[in-house]
């Protein structure tokens, strides 16, 4: 039976939490006899009410899996068994109970907790996650690698229904079902991705909660666990096949599964029993279990796309709100951002030209479609989380005269990175890439870094790959990739604008040509920075205090090779800048041009560094990296420096 506390408010004081204080490592929750279970999780959802409104991230989805994450830790002997949590955006309970509630505190900040399962961080993150659709996949690796060691430990994967609907998903679950494998998927179905789940499979979900035969199944799934271990294989058969016949558990079966459920995910003795059950069962087993999004807090309850995650509470609003209801602030833009430009510019192109159309891999609010998919409800396509369907449905599109727009954050699309060769590059087909979060995106590190799209685009012929440096050339440039015919992407960062004016006309800007924003004043130094992207106001800065050229590129591909090529007569030194891996980046992009062109000159690439960029906010990851003006301009004083140092044609004028 369900016993859940319901909170309305966020806590401002830490909780008192006896029973969780004494939790340092779940063989301490093990020690509890089950009738405390109860309290362990009413305290932990308090805990982490308070803990996450104290420092922002994930919100919905761990309040979502609180009774799961005790009973897991309960009933499995972790980490010994490998416990592996899908996209791990709900593993904020499982941090808490695993050693690490103390340093809650400091979750996403740098130096602090990641917010996502990571294995450097605990022998309790059994592998790291931020991608949806990898756990089946990894917790099958995990099975049979302990198999062939001759091992016992249980091998369990969590996935979230949204998560479930990426075909890797169902890779796994293939082949599971084929090797026969000893290990659990358990599918936590609150019907929510970010948004509403959507697609066929969520129906699927739907029907099987409204069957009619729920309860029937719900007992018989038990009974068929309590049978004893002799009779159990037969009576398994027997009851496959009855279920196979009035169960719509069917899928999971015929894919080798012995499908449990669905249960309440937020009745912790049933899970308890029923995950002991399982615990003694061999080969494939499914779980399904039915949870709230935000379960425990009421507003997150009713708005689970508002509270997906959450910005911490300020102390001025918790002080403003202490005497009515201290609500924390959601997560969403305040300021424009780059998004929302992206947002306003398909919502003008729709409307313009028929032909476009909006796809988005389960990323609506993200990507800021909420007013096109509102507008044009015919032309929005939210694929669900399934990023190489969206680039093949776009190449599909163009084949027969629609003008696809394909909304996907950097880090996404690398999952659609051979669709974007196969099928729409090598045919040269229109598609255009709104390509967001490229970059450093700070607080969710380095799985969702967009740190390599200039490097892995700007190597397949036919594309065209723009960077621009503000919010106007952002709209600017996707009206001039949605003109050209052919594949083409654009790029922008997350986060906001330097808030430059925006030109509500749409304007094609020349293609593979850049712009020079600012002149060396005087006869020496000469510096030229040829900046690709929205570091520009750091160029600038940078360019001020060196009186340095700068150009804004505007394109990686095609490279404005006229303007590179001036720069290099005019220039002794030219400076790259880009927030992408400086490894094959637009820099490499210069470099290649100039080899090639055979004009030998110095070259400084400036840009994200050969090593993964860990969580922290976006301002301090980019100093790290050394993309401040400071650093940008301090790297180029040194590279003078060494040039001055050295004899040659450089050096004199200097
Ligand atoms: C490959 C990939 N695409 C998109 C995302 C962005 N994303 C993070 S969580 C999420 C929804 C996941 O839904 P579900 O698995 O049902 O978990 P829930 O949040 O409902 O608990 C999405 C789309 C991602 N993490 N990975």
């Amino acid at each position: 039976m369900q016993d859940t506390m319901i909170f309305r408010e966020i806590p401002l004081q830490r909780p008192n939490t006896p029973m969780l204080d004494r939790i340092g490592s779940p063989a301490d929750i093990r020690q509890l006899p089950a009738d405390q279970l109860t309290q362990v999780a009413r305290e932990l959802r308090s805990f982490l009410l308070w803990s996450v409104g104290t420092t922002g991230g994930h919100f919905g989805a761990g309040l979502g899996v609180l009774e799961l994450t005790v009973a897991l830790h309960y009933v499995f002997n972790t980490p010994e068994d490998r416990l592996v949590w899908d996209v791990g955006h709900q593993a904020y309970p499982h941090k808490i109970l695993t050693g690490r509630r103390e340093q809650m505190g400091s979750i996403r900040r740098k130096n602090g907790l990641a917010g996502f399962p990571k294995r450097t961080e605990s022998p309790y993150d059994t592998f790291g996650v931020g991608h949806s659709s990898t756990s089946i996949s990894a917790a099958l690796g995990m099975a049979i690698a302990s198999n062939q060691q001759g091992l016992k430990r249980k091998s369990i994967a969590v996935i979230g229904d949204g998560a479930m609907t990426a075909g890797m998903a169902f890779e796994a679950l293939n082949h599971a079902g084929h090797l026969k494998a000893d290990m659990l998927v358990i599918l936590n179905d609150n019907d929510m991705s970010i948004s509403r789940n959507v697609g066929g499979l969520s129906n699927y979900f739907a029907k099987l909660l409204s069957s009619r035969t729920y309860h029937q199944m719900r007992d018989s799934s038990k009974k068929v666990l309590e049978i004893a271990p002799g009779l159990r294989e037969l009576a398994k058969k027997t009851e496959e096949h009855f279920k196979g016949m009035i169960a719509p558990g069917t899928l999971f079966e015929e894919l080798g599964f012995n499908y449990i459920g669905p249960i309440d995910g937020h009745d912790l003795p049933l899970l308890v029993e029923t995950l002991e059950n399982i615990r003694e069962l061999s080969g494939p087993q499914f779980l399904h279990i039915v949870t709230t999004k935000g379960k425990g807090f009421a507003p997150a309850e009713a708005d689970p796309i508002g509270y997906h995650a959450i910005n911490k509470i300020e102390p001025l609003a918790a002080t403003t709100a202490s005497s009515a209801n201290p609500t924390p602030v959601k997560a969403g833009p305040a300021a424009p951002k780059y998004a929302n430009v992206f947002g306003q510019w398909l919502c003008d192109a729709a409307a313009a030209d028929e032909r476009v159309m909006g796809i988005t891999p389960a990323m609506c609010e993200g990507s800021d479609l909420l007013a096109f998919a509102e507008r044009f409800p015919e032309r929005y396509f939210d694929v669900a989380i399934a990023e190489q369907h969206a680039v093949t449905l776009a190449a599909g599109m163009a084949c027969d005269g629609a003008k696809p727009v394909v909304a996907i954050y950097s880090t996404f699309l690398q999952r659609g990175y051979d669709q974007l060769i196969h099928d729409v590059a090598i045919q040269n087909l229109d598609v255009l890439f709104a390509i967001d979060r490229a970059g450093l995106v700070g607080e969710d590190g380095p799985t969702h870094a967009g740190a390599f799209d200039i490097s892995y685009l700007r190597c397949i012929p036919n594309m065209v790959l723009m960077t621009p440096s503000d919010e106007n050339e952002t709209r600017q440039l996707l009206h001039t990739g949605l003109v050209h015919e052919g594949p083409a992407a654009v790029r922008y960062p997350r986060g906001s604008g330097s808030g430059v004016e925006i030109d509500p006309l749409l304007h094609t800007l020349p293609m593979g040509k850049g712009r020079v924003v600012r002149e060396r004043k005087s006869a020496s130094g000469r510096i030229a920075i040829l900046n690709f992207g929205t570091l520009l106001p750091r160029a600038l800065q940078a360019a001020q205090a060196l009186d340095a050229t700068v150009a804004d590129m505007r394109f990686v591909k095609p490279l404005d090779e006229d303007l590179i090529r001036q720069l290099a007569e005019q220039h002794d030194l030219l400076v790259t800048l880009e927030e992408n891996a400086i490894a094959g980046g637009a820099g490499s992009a210069v470099c290649e041009w100039l080899n090639q062109e055979e004009i030998i000159m110095p070259v400084l690439q400036l840009g994200l560094p050969d090593k993964f960029v860990d969580h922290g906010s976006r301002d301090q990851l980019l100093e790290e990296c050394g993309l401040d003006a400071a650093t940008i301009e301090r790297s180029i004083t040194g590279r003078v420096q060494r040039l001055v140092s050295r004899p040659g044609k450089a050096a004199q004028s200097f």
